[in-house]
């Protein structure tokens, strides 16, 4: 009896270690989604970008709104695309480290090793008013910033430790007819916070993804640092 019972909890212990580790599954677009038997089939996203990042407690934010600490990520998109999904998990999944190609922020460096402090992502999608060349890109800093969207939490996105399925994804889709919601080349920038008003604390990886080749692509916390990246 007791040997059962020592069993049995041992199983509930190791299915809670599966199901607590967060596994990313492929990113599908929008762009040619199907419906087989009732079944959503995506086509992954031709090319997907990086970002492996991490907040220190306590960092001070780039922008405060609503009483909730912003971050932003520059992205400097050089084509015109017809759609972009962006998501981000915190923190960071097991065994997942930056490649060659990847950008990496300052503070990942250093806090690899964390991997318990995370935080309930919130990610927004913005573009610079009339930022088209990568010679302008230092004008962000005083630019205007249209919103495509924004999203707290996605169904398909892996839970986070605690258990809460708070990861967010987002796909826009672009509209040509309308300046504002067009895809065309930019500055962009995802801003991250937390749902809650609170601290926005350790590693995270936010990726965008293009169902085109996305060559010269940057992303960057520092706006300097995103023109060196794409002017290289
Ligand atoms: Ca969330």
């Amino acid at each position: 009896m007791t040997k059962k019972i020592i069993f049995t909890c041992l199983l509930c212990f190791g299915i809670g270690v599966i199901s607590n580790a967060q596994k990313l599954d492929k990113f599908g677009a929008d762009f040619g989604k199907k419906s087989i038997m009732g079944k959503e089939i995506r086509v992954p996203y031709t090319d997907i970008v990086n970002y492996f990042g991490y907040i220190k407690v306590g960092a001070v934010p780039d922008e405060t709104r609503d009483g909730k600490k912003f971050y932003y990520l520059y992205v400097w998109i050089p084509l015109v695309a017809p759609e972009i999904g962006i998501r981000m998990i915190s923190p960071i999944p097991e065994g997942m480290k930056p490649a060659e190609n990847d950008f990496v922020g300052a503070d990942y460096k250093g806090n690899e090793g964390d991997a318990k402090s995370y935080f309930d992502t919130w990610i927004t999608l913005e573009r610079a008013n009339g930022i088209l060349s990568v010679d302008d890109i230092l004008k962000g800093k005083t630019a205007k910033w249209n919103s495509y969207g924004s999203n707290d939490d996605s169904g398909e996105m892996p839970a986070q430790p605690s258990g809460s399925k708070y990861n967010s994804l987002m796909r826009i889709t672009s509209e040509v007819s309308n300046p504002l919601k067009a895809l065309v080349v930019g500055l962009y920038r995802i801003g991250f916070t937390t749902y809650k008003v609170g601290e926005v604390q350790g590693s995270f990886l936010a990726q965008v993804g293009a169902p085109v080749k996305l060559p010269g692509v940057g992303i960057s916390s520092n706006l300097a640092d995103l023109m060196k990246q794409v002017k290289k």
